[in-house]
């Protein structure tokens, strides 16, 4: 296979000024008209050679002259024209098929829609051209279609014309002043509804913000709406940035193989990403819409004014972007929630990654399909790293650097360098070494310890840095890092901190700074052994090891000022305590459960001041995805009996504290999505996962919060509870909620996910006839996701079934919808490249699938790629 190196980067041969599209929509096909005006970049004689992917070429022409067949050459790839001048028109026409078109990238129908997916490289599924993101024009479009059925017809920038053309259609046209690369351009045509709303910009000037849905779903977009006004004034308050075009349009649609996509003036989401009322959407999609549509937004200025030079820079644009939504959804709602949601997401999407077969540095060096690499690396260790430059420079300097990025790179395509060299430049300061970070993959481990010396009142706290070999790089060196502690004394409150050698002590978190494979710091005037708080914040994307004993980590769930490290103390408390079971129960001894842990855990149920959510987030043990990172071969029976066993004994031990505080959170959530009716759902959620499993209260519970119907948030945890439970009422439950639901596919997709991720012994059988149910399909990606995605990735007892019937029936589906969706396929296929973590047999097992994977005849570049990769 054709593999792409960084190092082989070459400016382009040819430049394109302007692009004038014509774009005839048909139920038999639609025509392409594509006139570019090109420039010759440099002094060369090569050919001018356009990407083209299932194209049937109708017509071409080179400055005006229909050009003969030996004048030019076709493949399934490209179109090579030579003999162009200095300066060249290039006309072309050619047929696609829309609606044959099942991967959904470049020009596709969503259930009635025109809509298009270009990043990485769709758009040379639409037309020929130079589908590389340095490549920037002006692009004007001319949409032609049917008035009854395309009755809206958009693309990005203004609409400029409009006319008919007698049979019933119509044209029109759109100019996008700013010149941008081919995997920004968009078009959208379909029977839509609009819902209308405005922003001025601080500047004065009048966006107009157009929200277009499928007809009946008005009603759903006001958070979204909402959210994308929050987001325009955030991005002018926190980095001076202001909108630039007069209207800013967001597309909903059914069928989108990614979250959304940032596309100048036109953003095209998936529905999800856009579509909720209390009614169909849980708090977490709530939150997820928030973020997505303030990532697609704040695009304009990263990712589309300032735009990569090549797809080995993606996460300059993605990294950027995370981290800027990151902030922002921290500023509307908790921060200390948003963070540990954050950290949470990347240790279970992207330890894994960093740490498998297919580890790479966020910014990759090659790569043989582009559409594999939009990764939780390049994306949320992507934002890990411009958060570590953050806090190294502090949120003004980053300002500055910031500042100095848009001013010398707006409208260019640039890298990563030029994002830290901006970074340096403004902060006269030193990233020199930071830039590892970018080459280099895996996850460093920092091994501390902490020594009290009582005679001289100093803690001497040692850091130890070591990054594991990853593939391709057995070396590692060491790495420049923000390290954020704090020492907490007897009474619960942070000691002044006064490094040997310095004269005046602070209070509160300090931000070391790491260098070297091994560092020291020296504490003077500490009057009392202190509790260490080490990595506040997750102040940089690594593994802490540090042994503190059991009641230091009660002692900071109780006292730790910071939230993160709060939470984090009951993460690594209760981590050791199931580690400790799961020994006990290899071993064949009985399981108890610690006192202490049922201890820290009730004083916090306690406590009446802090965040309902951050407390949600303490009571909830870690899960059995992530208990499974901290052992050397994965036990997937121990961890499950182990984590249910302490949840049960919990219960017991809690009950009257969880049932206090169940009903209080339950009598003060309202419907809706202010924070405090969030936080109290979240808890009360928290509470009854525990609370359904007594055998007196818990159906009961359970089944009263289901038959409630409030909002989604409290049915669907109810129901997560009825579906993983043996109870008489749970095919019934389960059935009304299909036929309550039957014509909604989002909450459809809950359903399918409910039961994927049910924790029952026969749940691949219920997994089995689900994917022969007549809403299942494996052309919409939701609907993949929320059946075999989830059951792949959110139910180890079920995916690695000892039999390997689990392994089977995801490696049939992948297989399935590799012909019809190679990059929806190619996703499915991660849980199978950790199959070093485990036994033996599952080892065996699911090398086979992945062998038999690849050995498929015919199989997509995508899915060849990670899964032979996976092998290694
Ligand atoms: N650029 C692809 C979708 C996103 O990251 O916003
Ligand atoms: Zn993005």
């Amino acid at each position: 296979p054709d593999v792409i190196h960084l190092e082989d980067y070459r400016v382009p041969d040819f430049l394109i000024e302007h692009v004038e599209l014509h774009v005839d929509l048909g139920d038999g096909g639609t025509r392409v008209g594509s006139r570019l005006t090109l420039r010759r970049n440099g002094e060369h004689g090569r050919p001018l050679v356009l990407h083209g992917e299932g194209l049937e070429l109708l017509s071409i022409a080179l400055d005006g002259k229909s050009l003969a067949a030996g004048r030019y050459r076709l493949d399934d790839e490209t179109l090579t024209v030579e003999g162009l001048g200095a300066e060249a028109v290039l006309e072309t026409e050619c047929r696609i098929d829309p609606d044959g078109n099942t991967a959904l990238e470049g020009l596709y129908r969503s259930n009635g829609t025109f809509c298009t997916q270009c990043e990485a490289e769709g758009f040379r599924k639409i037309t020929w051209y130079l589908d590389r993101p340095d490549v920037m024009a002006r692009f004007r479009t001319t949409i032609v279609g049917d008035r009854t059925t395309q009755p809206v017809m958009l693309s990005n920038g203004n609409p400029v014309a409009s006319g008919t053309t007698g049979d019933n259609r119509h044209w029109v046209t759109w100019e996008d002043p700013f010149p941008k690369p081919s995997y920004l351009f968009a078009l959208v045509a379909g029977d839509l509804a609009v819902v209308e709303d405005s922003f001025t910009t601080r500047s004065g000037r009048e966006v107009a913000l157009r929200i277009y849905v499928e007809h009946g779903n008005e009603d759903r977009c006001g958070h979204a709406m909402t959210a994308l006004k929050h987001a325009m004034a955030w991005d002018e308050r926190v980095y001076g940035r202001e909108y630039d075009l007069d209207i800013f349009m967001i597309v909903a649609v059914s069928d989108f193989n990614m979250g959304a996509m940032e596309n100048k003036g036109l953003n095209v989401f998936n529905a999800k990403y856009i579509l909720a009322k209390p009614e169909t959407a849980t708090d977490v999609d709530f939150d997820g819409i928030e973020s997505v549509v303030a990532h697609e937004y704040f695009h304009n200025w990263t990712g589309n004014r300032v735009t990569c030079r090549d797809w080995f820079q993606l996460t300059l644009k993605e990294g950027l972007t995370v981290f800027r939504d990151q902030q922002f959804s921290a500023d509307m709602n908790s921060a200390a929630v948003k963070r540990i949601a954050d950290v949470q997401r990347l240790r279970a999407a992207q330890f894994p990654e960093d740490g498998g077969p297919l580890a790479h540095p966020i910014q990759p060096q090659s790569y043989i399909e582009i559409n594999n690499f939009y990764t939780a690396t390049v994306y949320e260790k992507g934002a890990e790293v411009i958060r570590m430059i953050h806090r190294l420079l502090g949120t003004d300097g980053f300002r500055k650097g910031s500042d100095l990025y848009f001013e010398r790179h707006d409208g260019q395509a640039v890298t990563t360098e030029d994002f830290v060299a901006a970074m340096e430049d403004a902060n006269d300061a030193d990233l020199g070494q930071f830039r590892r970070w970018y080459v280099q993959a895996g996850t460093p481990r920092l091994i501390c310890s902490g020594d009290y010396d009582a005679a001289d009142g100093s803690y001497l706290l040692t850091v130890r840095q070591e990054t594991p070999a990853t593939p391709g790089q057995p070396e590692k060196a060491p790495l420049h890092m923000p390290f954020a502690v704090g020492l907490i004394g007897r009474d619960g409150a942070d000691l002044p901190l006064r490094l040997a050698g310095e004269n005046s002590a602070e209070a509160g978190t300090r931000v070391l700074q790491l260098r070297e494979a091994e560092s020291r710091f020296r504490f003077v005037d500490i009057p009392e052994r202190p509790v260490a708080s080490l990595l506040r914040g997750f102040s940089a994307p690594v593994r802490l090891e540090f042994a503190q004993p059991a009641e230091d980590l009660a002692f900071r769930m109780a006292h730790d000022s910071d939230d993160f490290n709060r939470w984090e103390a009951a993460q690594e408390l209760q981590n050791k305590v199931l580690l400790g079971l799961v020994a006990d129960r290899r071993a064949g001894r009985p399981l108890v459960l610690p006192d202490m842990l049922a201890e820290a855990l009730g004083t916090a149920l306690d406590d009446d001041g802090a965040d309902p959510s951050l407390l949600a987030l303490m009571l909830t043990l870690p899960g059995e995805v992530m208990l499974a990172q901290h052992m050397e071969v994965i036990d997937v029976e121990a961890i499950h009996d182990v984590r249910e066993f302490a949840v049960k004994a919990l219960a017991e031990r809690l009950r009257d504290r969880l049932l206090a505080r169940y009903r209080a959170c339950h009598a003060a959530a309202r419907p809706g999505f202010d924070g405090a009716s969030m936080a109290a759902r979240h808890l009360q959620n928290a509470c009854l996962a525990y609370l359904s499993q007594l055998d007196d209260i818990g159906r009961e519970t359970a089944l009263a919060q289901y038959r409630e119907r409030r909002t989604m948030t409290e049915t669907m945890a109810a129901l997560a509870r009825i579906a993983a439970s043996d109870w008489p009422e749970r095919d019934e439950a389960l059935a009304d909620f299909h036929a309550a639901w039957r014509n909604d596919p989002l909450v459809i997709d809950k359903w399918f996910t409910v039961q994927a991720t049910a924790a029952r012994a026969d749940t691949l059988e219920h997994v089995l006839a689900l994917a022969g149910h007549e809403d299942f399909t494996l052309r919409n990606p939701n609907r993949v996701r929320a059946l075999i995605g989830a059951f792949a990735s959110a139910n180890p007892t079920a995916f690695h079934r000892a039999d390997g019937a689990g392994y089977d029936f995801v490696a049939e589906r992948i297989l399935a919808l590799d012909a019809s969706n190679p990059q929806v396929a190619a996703r499915l296929i991660a849980p199978f490249g950790q199959w070093r973590r485990y036994d033996k047999a599952r080892q065996e097992r699911m090398l086979n699938q992945l062998k038999r994977i690849v050995s498929q005849p015919g199989l997509s570049k995508d899915v060849r790629e990670v899964a032979s990769k996976s092998l290694n």
